[in-house]
């Protein structure tokens, strides 16, 4: 009844921003993402007969009331519900990088406890039914079961065995179809992301809180939701294409697109400070300048930049040279959601059940 897993963050390069169902948390529209090594949560659940409420410790403390640990138990309902069992359960999770500050840690600490939880609870779902189940506890998490490049599915269509795209009908169908899958494994194209911390804190606005004000108040959200499918084909291309200049162009203007739709909502959400803007600006003008970069920001005030491999070191000291910049991160195309030993076993030696 205990079982350890490990995750990786993901960040979209097409995004998602919008739900169009919020019992089943079904997406507004699709999303295509890079999963990232080097960044990793890893969760241990443990149910227990003895304990009389779920119990969660983040990041070295308990957590002993309010949202998280209802989402959590929230969470860990569906897994029970499932199992058929009752019994509650002790949970402890781990981020190596800053929690809730646009680095994606609902992504994959959700990922996380759903393949830990599960396998504490005897359950074997195939990686797509585990992404089913994470995407209920956090969008972006669906995405995070697999590594490399992924694309979210948004439930209208299922996508068949033959990979093609058959329509769904009513919200719990619906549910079974809004799935991510992998279209391209990490070792397809190494790039690398760097990311500029700018701000250490924990964000005002939380993603759903942000998304949920977005589409009840902003005027370009129907507009927003609109743009995705063609931004998901590019993506998806440039991906396949291994074409640098055609994903730039497409995850910057899915970036800048949804942080417009935000923007627009009332009172308008901005997630960026003035380092951010900085950013943009140093990215766009290095690139126009030569070097192969492009950015993407989430819910949050970090930015994310792109490159291949060999522009790295370029591309760090472009960031490290920007004013306000506080703490750079790296990573790379990473592994899907696997099991782990424990919380210092070598992640190398885990079990990978995401990888189909
Ligand atoms: C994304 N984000 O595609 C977008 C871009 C943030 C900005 O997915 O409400 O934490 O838990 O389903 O997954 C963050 O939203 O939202 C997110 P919920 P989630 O990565």
């Amino acid at each position: 009844m205990k079982a350890f897993a490990l995750a990786h963050p993901n960040i979209a390069l097409v995004k998602y921003w919008g739900k169009r169902d919020f019992a089943y948390n079904l997406p507004g529209a699709g999303s295509l993402s890079l999963t990232l090594g080097g960044l990793s949560t890893r969760t241990c659940v443990e149910f227990d007969a003895a304990l009389d409420a779920d119990s969660l410790q983040l990041d070295g403390k308990a957590v002993e009331s309010g949202g998280k640990l209802k989402r959590v138990s929230q969470f860990l309902d569906l897994v029970r519900e499932r199992a058929g069992i009752s019994q509650h359960a002790r949970v402890i999770s781990e981020n190596d990088f800053p929690t809730g500050a646009g680095l994606a840690s609902s992504a994959s600490g959700f990922a996380a406890l759903a393949l830990a939880a599960t396998t504490a609870a005897g359950l074997e779902l195939s990686a797509t039914e585990l992404s089913i189940l994470a995407r209920r506890g956090s969008g972006s998490a669906a995405r995070s079961l697999f590594g490399g490049y992924v694309e979210m599915n948004d439930g209208v269509y299922a996508i068949g065995e033959d990979g093609t795209k058959v329509a769904t009908r009513s919200a719990e169908e619906a549910s079974k179809a809004a799935y991510a899958r992998q279209i391209a494994p990490a070792a397809h194209w190494d790039l690398r992301c760097v990311i500029a911390v700018t701000s250490a804190g924990e964000k005002d606005i939380g993603s759903t809180e942000g998304m949920v004000s977005t589409q009840n108040t902003s005027p370009y959200y129907e507009q927003w939701i609109a743009s995705v499918p063609g931004d998901i084909e590019r993506a998806a291309a440039a991906v396949a294409a291994r074409d640098f200049a055609a994903l730039a162009e497409v995850a910057e203007a899915s970036c800048l697109r949804m942080h417009a739709s935000a923007m627009g909502a009332d009172p308008g959400i901005i997630y960026w400070n003035a380092t951010t803007v900085a950013l943009i600006h140093a990215v766009r003008k290095a690139r126009a300048g030569g070097l192969p970069v492009f950015f993407t920001i989430d819910a949050g005030p970090q930015v994310k930049v792109f490159c291949p491999a060999e522009a790295l070191d370029e591309c760090r000291a472009l960031l490290a040279g920007t004013q306000g910049v506080r703490q750079i991160l790296e990573a790379h195309p990473g592994e899907g959601a696997r099991l782990c030993g424990d919380f210092v076993s070598d992640a190398a030696a885990a079990k990978d059940v995401a990888g189909d």
